[in-house]
């Protein structure tokens, strides 16, 4: 981190400066990965008038930042453009759809092409000239129709996407059809709707293999019921993504969830994350997702750093083999950035000890370790009131004492330990099952005042007693990005130490039960600075 920019991520995607929110039109083309994102150009706060942001990477590690790719200056989105999603159309064609908003400031959605395909940067964009493609639906509040999806196509020859809306407080995917991707027609009935939701943003539907990590593209049909349809929506009104599970039938156009999508469905991130999108990587056959990560600092410090938001690290994507969740897991990509491995095995941690993870840049890392419990007999009931784990971590934080639990990491330590920020999970029993909670405490995390401390929490879905309980933490100045029982839960904090910075930061596991734990194994990195490269205009890179 540069001198009075400690909080500049060295490995997470951040614009050169000024705002960033949600990640827009991901897609792979031609040997080259592309990021677009909503961008305000003039200063690190939102303002409606969004650019789209561009940047284009060959690993999805280094990244090349571009000019904007879509300027608010037409009559269809002078106002704004706002979200959006790519598609790669058979004969290897990308196409962009987002959200303008026009003259008259009603969300319509807007097609583009690029102008060059034979540009390997794409960085040039057309925007089609009949658009609006899509118009406000009758019955729907102008600022209430938004964020196409990436279109899919089926046997029936038709293109379908969706885009979020609300009615009375109702959240809605609109479903819509086209032969042509230019004339849409709104399906009769929605994709899905849920009353008391409020608005519905930036929807992503997409298929995932029943019993494969591997990624499906979009269009992939189901001949033989060996895929599930996943539907997330963003809840603006909880500010929180929120996901469901469940089967697509095209040909009658109609999709059920095997769960309700309520406020306590699942999430693809318990902490700090919202907005995110997942595309289809056919290079190594994989769904990604990428989240925007929104400061918890107040707007005077958005405009002391000169910027505000952060990509999530890119993630793979597919359904646990329960069918149940999905699992999720940084891109295989960051061992490039991997440098110091230090580890070790069968290390018991007694109840109250903490353990140095010495020999790696602890503001900079990548983090797994294992836990390993006996004794479980001894496990302590869980309050039948305690139902919302985010509530078990905000009145049991890293301080209070458990039987098992609280262990885990203290990343971005302080020396005296005054600044940390802690993920730990603390293990119940509750109606003869076992509960592990996985918490992410960001009350120590800063001495600094005026930021937003929520701790944030989460059920893992593992039996400790069968199941080592795993956490992979990646820390990058100021997000610590935690992956619980492999993948199965993850929440992401974003923080702004004031002692633990760069060379000064330390990395501790820690257990504070009073039931000591064993670390089965411990690997550790330091992560090497990923290059973030303005294009110079002669199209070399810097
Ligand atoms: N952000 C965009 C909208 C979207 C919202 C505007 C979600 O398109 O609904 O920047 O964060």
């Amino acid at each position: 981190a540069a001198s009075g920019q400690p909080y500049r991520t060295a490995f997470h995607f951040q614009p050169p400066q000024n705002w960033m929110n949600d990640p827009n039109g991901q897609m792979w083309y031609n040997g080259v990965y592309h990021f677009f994102y909503q961008h305000n150009p003039f200063g690190p706060f939102f303002n409606i008038r969004m650019h789209w942001g561009h940047s284009v990477s060959q690993d999805l590690i280094n990244w090349i930042h571009l000019d904007s790719a879509f300027t608010p200056i037409d009559p269809f989105d002078i106002n704004g453009c706002w979200s959006g999603s790519a598609t790669i159309l058979p004969g290897n064609k990308p196409i962009m759809l987002y959200t303008g908003i026009d003259s008259e400031n009603r969300q319509v959605q807007n097609l583009a092409v690029p102008k060059d395909l034979s540009d390997p940067y794409l960085k040039e964009w057309v925007k089609h000239g009949g658009n609006p493609v899509i118009n406000l639906p009758e019955g729907i509040q102008p600022d209430d129709f938004r964020d196409p999806t990436t279109t899919w196509l089926q046997e029936d020859g038709k293109w379908r996407l969706l885009v979020g809306s609300q009615k009375d407080k109702t959240g809605i995917a609109f479903l819509y059809h086209s032969d042509d991707l230019v004339n849409w027609s709104k399906h009769d009935s929605p994709l899905h709707q849920v009353p008391g939701t409020g608005i519905w943003e930036c929807p992503d539907f997409f298929p995932v293999w029943v019993d494969s990590m591997n990624g499906v593209d979009t269009s992939v049909m189901n001949p033989s019921n060996e895929l599930k349809h996943v539907l997330k929506v963003g809840l603006q009104d909880q500010f929180k993504d929120y996901y469901v599970i469940g089967n697509y039938s095209p040909e009658k156009e109609h999709y059920v969830p095997e769960d309700e999508l309520t406020l306590s469905s699942l999430r693809r991130d318990y902490g700090r994350y919202y907005a995110s999108k997942s595309f289809f990587d056919p290079v190594k056959k994989r769904r990604i997702i990428m989240g925007w990560v929104h400061e918890t600092d107040s707007e005077a410090d958005a405009i002391a750093k000169g910027w505000a938001g952060v990509q999530s690290f890119p993630r793979s994507i597919w359904l646990d083999k329960n069918q149940k969740q999905l699992l999720q897991w940084p891109i295989e990509e960051i061992e490039m950035l991997h440098e110091n491995k230090v580890s070790f095995q069968n290390k018991k941690l007694e109840g109250g000890s903490l353990h140095e993870i010495q020999g790696i840049t602890a503001s900079q890392a990548d983090v797994k370790i294992s836990f390993k419990l006996s004794n479980l007999e001894e496990v302590e009931e869980l309050d039948p009131s305690w139902d919302d784990p985010q509530l078990i971590c905000t009145e049991s934080d890293a301080s209070k004492k458990g039987k098992f639990g609280p262990f885990g990491l203290l990343a971005l330590a302080s020396n005296d330990l005054t600044e940390q920020t802690a993920i730990f999970f603390r293990v119940f029993q509750k109606n003869g099952r076992y509960v592990v909670v996985m918490c992410s405490d960001q009350s120590r995390s800063s001495t600094k005042n005026g930021i937003d401390k929520t701790s944030y929490g989460a059920f893992v879905d593992i039996d400790p007693q069968q199941d080592e309980i795993l956490l992979r933490t990646l820390i990058d100045h100021s997000i610590v990005e935690s992956f619980g029982g492999g993948g199965k839960t993850c929440i992401t904090a974003r923080v702004y130490p004031t002692l633990a910075i760069g060379g000064d930061a330390r990395l501790f596991a820690f257990n504070h039960g009073t039931e000591s734990v064993v670390i089965s194994e411990l690997s550790a990195w330091s992560l090497k600075k990923a290059r973030f490269n303005k294009e110079k205009p002669s199209g070399v890179e810097i």
